[in-house]
């Protein structure tokens, strides 16, 4: 296939974008990292352009075509560049993959987001809609059959949308102040965070703590501040 000029307009803070790198990462693709530096306040207009409806990163330009939303973006990943597939072949082993990509977004990484910017009461609701996430997380890392969720060795999509769960320890320290997620309580969820934390792609490409938490501490604030003027 001929080369087609590849980019992304991401942030390192965000883990649905920082999942579009590791599948371009997985692939061997080159691109050009266009990093989207005031979400919050100044969006470019590259982004506005790109993804006129939402204005939300990621965004993968490939070719000069955005194609917007993470999960659609991995799609497309998969089908321009099929080596490395990440998402099975089997027709039905492919819609459980995507129906739990659908639920950890729904139900684990928006809810994040509803953690990160509520207080008191009306975030310990959020924090158990969190835990009933991850409860029923956890059973499905029990059943897993490898290692991940794409092979033995091998990250699959599943794995990939997973990953957001690495934000977690950013949103507990700046929001909540203390642990939401027990090892021990899941532990299977555990063991597949510790392995994928230690592999290559990933151990290679993940954003410090420093990366992640201003632009974290500035939602926080934002949204805090909008609530009481409600
Ligand atoms: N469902 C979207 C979520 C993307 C998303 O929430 N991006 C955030 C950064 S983490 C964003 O661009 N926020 C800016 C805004 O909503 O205005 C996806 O999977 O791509």
């Amino acid at each position: 296939m001929e080369k087609k000029e590849v980019k992304l307009i991401g942030s390192w803070s965000s883990p649905f974008a920082v999942r579009v790198i590791w599948a371009l990462k997985l692939k061997g693709i080159e691109f050009e990292f266009i990093e989207e530096k005031d979400l919050m306040h100044n969006k470019s207009s590259l982004l506005v352009q790109s993804n006129p409806v939402y204005k939300r990163i990621p965004v993968l330009i490939h070719d000069g075509k955005p194609i917007c939303e993470s999960l659609n973006i991995l799609e497309y990943i998969d089908e321009i560049w099929p080596h490395n597939r990440i998402l099975p072949e089997d027709p039905y082993e492919k819609s459980i993959v995507r129906f739990w990509a659908k639920f950890t977004d729904e139900k684990l990484s928006e809810v994040l987001k509803n953690v990160l910017t509520s207080v008191g009461e009306d975030q310990e609701k959020k924090v158990k809609q969190f835990e009933d996430a991850l409860n029923i997380l956890e059973s499905e890392m029990k059943e897993k059959k490898k290692k991940f969720f794409g092979g033995e060795e091998n990250l699959g999509y599943l794995d990939l949308v997973l990953g957001a769960i690495l934000w977690l320890e950013v949103i507990e320290e700046i929001s909540y102040g203390k642990k939401i997620f027990d090892p021990e309580r899941y532990p299977s969820f555990n063991r597949w965070i510790e392995e994928f934390k230690d592999s290559n792609i990933i151990k290679e490409n993940l954003p410090t703590k420093d990366q992640i938490s201003p632009y974290f501490r500035n939602i926080r604030k934002y949204v805090l501040a909008s609530k009481t003027h409600e």
